[in-house]
């Protein structure tokens, strides 16, 4: 049975009610882990005030800043997991950010600076939070991060979030080699689009979406509350013999040739 009882899980990435992370965190609090759930500040204290509010019904017993772009506030952030919990079972990265003149247009006129922060955000900082969480999930555990298509194929406009998407990917090979021997798990989950707020932010995503459900196996798009599901079986003990994989939640479309 997949029952993550007593298990401390950290949960990075809720925006709003759409979010991935939302619905990762809502089955993972319905198989019984223990939340901490993370936001990203900001000077007006507005995406504190909706998060805290948004997170309340599942009670999480830590709730804290983390923007991965501040070491200092990151480190607190696995500190103040040290001293509540004592050890860290599961980590749920859901990061991403490029800007939004990236995702449009030339992919050669990608900037320097937005290739860089990209990478920084939406790549690194899983190598950054594993390296944090690694003396917490000594006896074991799991890491899972949120993938895309694009990291692997060419998608129009996904542009330079698809390279660090690949990048990610590679993170996740490369963290479940180094750290298989200590039990712990690395995974990815490559979700099928989504109506989120990073997507909505997105030109052309409601004729995206539409080709996908005509195409698509399942001839639909894929739920948060899908996504979430899978990420609570890779978190599981029922997933104890998987590391290093991309999972596709994507109804299907990844075996498509056309
Ligand atoms: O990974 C993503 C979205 C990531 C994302 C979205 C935004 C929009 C707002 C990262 N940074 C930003 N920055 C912003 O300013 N997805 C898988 C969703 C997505 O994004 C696309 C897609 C799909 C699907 C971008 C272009 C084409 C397709």
């Amino acid at each position: 049975m997949l029952d993550l009882t007593g298990k401390h899980a950290l949960v990075t990435g809720i925006a709003n009610n759409r979010s991935i992370a939302w619905g990762i965190a809502q089955q993972l609090h319905q198989a019984g882990a223990d939340l901490g759930i993370t936001y990203l500040p900001d000077d007006r204290g507005r995406h504190e005030k909706k998060v805290a509010s948004l997170v309340e019904p599942l009670n999480p017993s830590l709730f804290l800043p983390c923007n991965v772009q501040n070491d200092d506030q990151t480190r607190a952030l696995f500190d103040a997991i040290s001293e509540k919990w004592g050890k860290l079972d599961i980590l749920v990265h859901c990061l991403a950010f490029a800007g939004k003149e990236e995702l449009s247009g030339d992919f050669s006129d990608t900037s320097r600076e937005g290739y860089l922060r990209a990478i920084e955000i939406s790549s690194y900082s899983l190598v950054q939070m594993a390296a944090l969480a690694k003396p917490l999930m000594a006896d074991g555990g799991s890491i899972i991060t949120l993938s895309y298509l694009g990291g692997v194929r060419v998608i129009p406009n996904y542009n330079v979030m698809g390279i660090a998407k690949a990048a990610l990917e590679m993170n996740v090979r490369y963290l479940a080699d180094e750290l298989g021997p200590q039990n712990l798990r690395v995974n990815a989950i490559s979700a099928g689009p989504i109506r989120t707020l990073a997507s909505s932010a997105v030109g052309g995503i409601h004729d995206m979406l539409r080709h996908f459900e005509e195409r698509a196996p399942l001839r639909r798009t894929v739920t948060q509350t899908e996504v979430g599901n899978a990420a609570a079986f890779l978190c599981s003990d029922l997933a104890s013999g998987i590391t290093g994989q991309i999972l596709y939640v994507d109804a299907g479309y990844e075996i498509l040739g056309m």
